[in-house]
């Protein structure tokens, strides 16, 4: 056998590997979720090996007759699904999406206010020093929204005093961007839009967690709330393929167009494209009941890991109102040793910067916290019992410090009645089944 096919034949084994694993495991990261049978199927389809640039209709390729229908019919869905007058959902990524509107409303070197990543912004808005997109990227100055660090949410009047203060200063903001990676409570739009309103600012709001909660009717409404732009990803609580999505209103569809194509991207993958069409359908269809469950399971998910000794955030608010919550975890070590010895009994999550982190001396790869998402399971079927079920699983590991291995046997065993897809159309083909058409 050559070594080229030996290598070949290794990654066929490394996906066998990966999909028995996740079979087996429980996956409880926040921003990750199984798409349906049927987004698979679309990600093997030929959309997958083609380029339509531009707008459906006014393409600058041939070969494009069913791809534009499927695009088309994807903004519909998704219009209806947020009640959104324009959509584009050609940026390929949360990344890419924000970077739509950083170039269609900020010019570089202009004032954009967000949270810093410990207290729940994403990397894209982060600053230059730190690498983050809008700083390294778009050359934006980014100044923080204030975190009231006990009620794990934006501090109005704080905030309110650090515009003030960016107007004295002749820096005020001109783009606001509400949302990030972990914010377990909706952000006080309304309270905020006026004073962002007055000096100019586009308001934003990166909904890449929590698109499907909105979708779902069950988290806020933030084009409702006075937000002009909504960015957002298509795989986390929306349970589709790994792509993006711009949501605004017919009076800034030109920019929106403009910056992404010919802005930031040629071909914008257009078998996620069609997935992405498909989990909207799945949505509207499903998504009420599965959103309503997730954040059902969340809730009683944190109950339980607090009942059992674990110090998860917000407990005087019933810890979260989303699919994710907290948990600080120094007192049985550093979220990045959590992280691996859970990992060891098949119990998948990921570390955490806590708001008080960074003061407190701690590095990202060591950070006091864990984050949980209930996106995942909740999508596998399982329900209220079953999350006290999983938080017993981690009590074992990181407070009775229970061998991970032999957890991990009792992990498989609990995960073999979870097999299916739920909140779809058609779940034929089991979650993590490896499909092979060679
Ligand atoms: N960094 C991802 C998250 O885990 O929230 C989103 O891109």
């Amino acid at each position: 056998m050559t070594t080229a096919r030996k290598d070949y034949d290794t990654v066929f084994d490394l996906f066998k590997q990966h999909h028995a694993w996740f079979r087996d495991a429980l996956p409880l990261i926040a921003s990750e979720n199984i798409p349906s049978p049927a987004v698979r199927e679309a990600l093997a389809t030929d959309f997958g090996n083609r380029y339509a640039e531009g707008w459906p209709e006014e393409r600058v390729y041939a070969g494009c007759t069913y791809i534009d229908q499927m695009e088309l019919l994807c903004i519909r869905l998704m219009k209806k699904l947020f009640k959104a007058e324009f959509v584009d959902v050609r940026p390929i990524s949360g990344v890419v999406s924000n970077l739509v509107l950083y170039t269609a409303f900020t010019d570089p070197g202009d004032v954009m206010m967000a949270l810093p990543i410990p207290c729940g912004g994403h990397i894209s808005m982060g600053k230059k020093r730190l690498g983050g997109t809008a700083g390294a990227v778009h050359d934006l100055i980014v100044e923080y929204l204030a975190l009231d660090h006990n009620e794990l949410n934006l501090d109005v009047d704080k905030t309110k005093d650090r515009v003030e203060k960016l107007v004295q200063k002749g820096k005020p903001p001109k783009l606001v961007l509400f949302g990030g990676s972990v914010f377990p409570f909706p952000h006080p739009i309304r309270e905020l839009a006026e004073t962002f309103r007055e000096v100019g600012a586009t308001i934003a709001y990166d909904a890449a967690h929590v698109a499907g909660l909105i979708a779902g009717g069950c988290f806020q409404d933030p084009l409702r709330e006075g937000v002009d732009v909504v960015t957002l990803s298509t795989h986390k609580t929306l349970f589709g393929p790994q792509h993006g999505g711009v949501l605004s209103w017919d009076r800034y569809a030109d920019k929106i167009k403009r910056a992404t194509f010919p802005g930031l991207v040629s071909n914008h993958h257009l078998h996620a494209v069609a997935g992405v069409a498909i989990a909207c359908a799945e949505m509207i269809e499903f998504g009420k009941a599965y959103v309503t469950q997730t954040v059902r399971n969340a809730k009683a998910f944190g109950q339980a890991l607090y009942e059992r000794g674990f110090d998860v955030l917000a407990q005087h608010k019933g810890f979260t109102e989303s699919h994710v919550f907290l948990i600080d975890i120094t007192k049985y070590g550093d979220g990045g040793t959590i992280e691996e010895e859970l990992e060891r009994a098949n119990v998948i999550l990921n570390r955490n910067l806590l708001p008080w982190d960074i003061k407190a001396g701690r590095h990202f790869m060591h950070p006091g916290g864990i984050r949980l998402g209930t996106s995942e399971v909740t999508r596998l079927g399982m329900c209220e019992s079953d999350m006290i079920e999983v938080a017993e699983f981690m009590k074992r590991v990181v407070i009775d410090k229970e061998d991970p291995n032999s957890v991990k046997k009792d992990v498989t065993e609990f995960r073999r009645e979870f097999q299916k897809v739920h909140f779809c159309f058609e779940n034929t083909t089991e979650a993590y089944k490896y499909v092979r058409i060679r």
